[in-house]
This record gives C-alpha cells, sequence and structure tokens, in this order.
C-alpha cells in the first residue's frame, strides 16, 4: 500500500547535554507524532560546529544525543533516526540554498544575532548561514511539519520562503513545511535569567536543568531559582518571568492547564511552588534516565539503530539531490 502519511522532519543539535527545553519544547511531541506521521529524527552535529566544539565531545555528545532520543520513546521501528554528517546530501543542498539566499534574509535572523553577541570571537560565515543549512536538512527529506519550539519559527519562515522562492525559480522541487509549536512548554525559560531561553550552551549550569540531571541537582536548580519579591504565585510571563516559568514547567510535566495550574498553588508560597515543581520533574525524568543508563551501556544496539537510520536517511536524500542537481543544471544529463 501506498504510504500516505504526511511527513515530519526535526532535529536537536549535540552541542551539550539536552535540557527540559529540548524535552518539553521538541522531544516530548516528536515522541507523540510517530504514530500519525512518518518521522525523521536527526542529530544535527554539523550545525553544532558553528560554535567552537572539542571534537572527542563532540563525537561522544552525538552518540548520546541519540540515546537520549531513544531514551524519550522514540522507537527506531515507527522513525527514522540519523546523525547530520553521515548524509553528504545535506551539505550539497546547503550550498545550492546558500546560492538562491539573500544577505539581507540572513541577516535578519535573530538567533545569529545573539549567538554572534555570545561569541564575539568567534562570529563565523557558518554561523551565518546556520538557517540555510537547517532549511536544507527539511526541505531535503520533503517533511511537511517540522515539530520545534518557539525560538525557531523565524528559520521555519526562512525555510517556507527559501522553498517557494526555488519552486517558482526552478520548477514545482520540494515539499512547503509548516512550523508545529506546542502550546504549553514551547519556550521554557532560563532559571536564572528567566527573560532569555532556557539554553543547553548557557555558561551556568544553575540556568538550565538537563534531562539526566540526577533529583538533588533538580532540587536544588529549582531552589535557586530566580522569582521576584511579589510573593504571590500568578502566571504573567511579562512582568513576573521566573514564577511564570515554573508554572509553565508544571503544567507542561503534569499536562494541566495553566488555569489548573495556577490553582494548585493558590495560598502558597514560592517555596513550596519550587519544591512542587522539583517533584513533577523529577517524576518527569526518572523513567527517561534509567532507559538512557541501559541504551548508552549497549554500544552495539547504537551503532545498529544508526546505521539503519542512516541508510533510509540516505535513499531519500539522494533521491531529492538528483531532483535539485537536475533542475539547477549540475547534472550531466
Ligand atoms: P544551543 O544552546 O546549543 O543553541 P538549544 O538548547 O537552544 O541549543 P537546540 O539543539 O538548538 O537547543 O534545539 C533543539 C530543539 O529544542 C528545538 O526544537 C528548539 O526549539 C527546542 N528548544 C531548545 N530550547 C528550548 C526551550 N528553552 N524551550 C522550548 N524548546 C526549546
Ligand atoms: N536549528 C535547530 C536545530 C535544527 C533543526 C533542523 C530543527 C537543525 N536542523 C531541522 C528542525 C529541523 C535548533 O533547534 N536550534
Amino acid at each position: 500500500m501506498e504510504n500516505t502519511k504526511k511527513r515530519i522532519f526535526s532535529g536537536i543539535q549535540p552541542s551539550g547535554n539536552l535540557t527540559i527545553g529540548n524535552y518539553l519544547g521538541a522531544l516530548r511531541n516528536w515522541v507523540q507524532l510517530q504514530d500519525d506521521y512518518e518521522c525523521i529524527y536527526c542529530v544535527v552535529n554539523m550545525h553544532a560546529i558553528t560554535v567552537r566544539q572539542d571534537p572527542a565531545v563532540l563525537r561522544r555528545r552525538s552518540l548520546e544525543t541519540m540515546a537520549i532520543f531513544l531514551a524519550c520513546g522514540i522507537s527506531p521501528e515507527k522513525s527514522i533516526l540519523f546523525i547530520q554528517s553521515h548524509i553528504p546530501e545535506h551539505t550539497m543542498l546547503n550550498w545550492v540554498m546558500c546560492c538562491n539566499t539573500y544577505m539581507g534574509e540572513a541577516q535578519r535572523m535573530t538567533q545569529f544575532k545573539d549567538k554572534s553577541a555570545r561569541h564575539a570571537d568567534n562570529i563565523n560565515t557558518g554561523l551565518f548561514t546556520y538557517p540555510v543549512l537547517m532549511a536544507s536538512d527539511i526541505l531535503l527529506y520533503q517533511a511537511d511539519l517540522v515539530p520545534v519550539g518557539a525560538d525557531q519559527k523565524q528559520h521555519i519562515e526562512l525555510t517556507r520562503d527559501l522553498c517557494t522562492r526555488f519552486n517558482n525559480t526552478y520548477g514545482e522541487t520540494f515539499v512547503l513545511p509548516e512550523p508545529y509549536i506546542p502550546k504549553i512548554g514551547a519556550r521554557i525559560m532560563s532559571l536564572q535569567e528567566p527573560q532569555k531561553t532556557m539554553s543547553k550552551s548557557d555558561p551556568n549550569p544553575n540556568a538550565f536543568i538537563c534531562i539526566l540531571d540526577e533529583p538533588d541537582v533538580i532540587v536544588r536548580k529549582l531552589k535557586r531559582a530566580v522569582t521576584d519579591s511579589e510573593g504571590v504565585i500568578a502566571y504573567d510571563p511579562d512582568n513576573r518571568a521566573g514564577v511564570s516559568n515554573l508554572l509553565s514547567i508544571y503544567a507542561a510535566c503534569t499536562g494541566k492547564s495553566m488555569d489548573q495550574s495556577v490553582k494548585d498553588f493558590e495560598g502558597q508560597g514560592y517555596g513550596s511552588l519550587k519544591n512542587t515543581v522539583a517533584d513533577v520533574v523529577v517524576d518527569t525524568l526518572s523513567p527517561i534516565q534509567a532507559e538512557y543508563n541501559r541504551i548508552i551501556s549497549d554500544k552495539e544496539y547504537l551503532s545498529k539503530v544508526i546505521e539503519e537510520g542512516d541508510r533510509k536517511a540516505s535513499a531519500i536524500a539522494q533521491r531529492t539531490m538528483r531532483k535539485v542537481y537536475h533542475k539547477v543544471g549540475l547534472d550531466s544529463k
């Protein structure tokens, strides 16, 4: 029977230890989407080198990131799981797309502006063209839907612009993708500077909770989370960023609505809010951690999953690339 399921593509960089932001904003939804879509999930290690990485650490983290995908419940029987650098078509399409992207478009990307400010000693052209590589990832697999956190919305919009331009210039080639952003958990904020998105590459480890953090570490980081001096628990992300972030984490982990979550804490203080949030985060992460420890010690299984995923991804990527090279006149036929 013809496969009529819509296709999903998404990726996470192995640029640090994955956080609850990565889990609640992205991974958790990846798991849920597996039954209704044909899902392709990627460890985007080529994106990670836009920031300086230790080669041995990058190699290890790429495997660990894949083990986290599996531990969260992504199944190699249902989804294609692979590593970006194993499929050379990503760089091939990246170059073609770079030649179809305007400087002004890339210059508008806020992630580039943020990352150049944070890495002023290494503002490289890869960091600048990062969103074009991301667009290439998505278009290469002809994805209909891209599940990401809210911070990636602008990159998906750029991907859509590049897709439409390419199709108009060279004839129908790529599927036009749409973003899929969760209602709750799309933007988990830093525990130390709650106006900023929680990020795994934050230099301050108290700013984020890692998926693999031990329970006592989770409790400690949440106890230190920045709140305010109002003393009343209410959801108001613009003015009460810290408390609202703790409420969002609670709502995302328990599956409760924000109204219900706020009600759950009526009349309570920040101390008990932090303790309860720590409990639900530990409950959410414990089964994932147990599964991770099992998978990471089975390197043979992990390599088999990656080999199989690479093979399936490669077949799709090659098909698209043949089409693209023909359209732009880079083949010899
Ligand atoms: P880095 O800090 O290295 O740039 P990151 O922690 O921002 O990385 P990515 O690998 O760039 O994470 O993102 C992977 C996925 O996780 C993306 O879909 C992104 O939108 C989502 N994500 C990352 N951080 C958060 C967050 N704080 N809240 C919700 N979703 C997030
Ligand atoms: N830029 C993304 C990671 C990423 C991605 C992708 C996400 C690279 N390629 C393709 C979705 C689809 C980020 O989360 N920072």
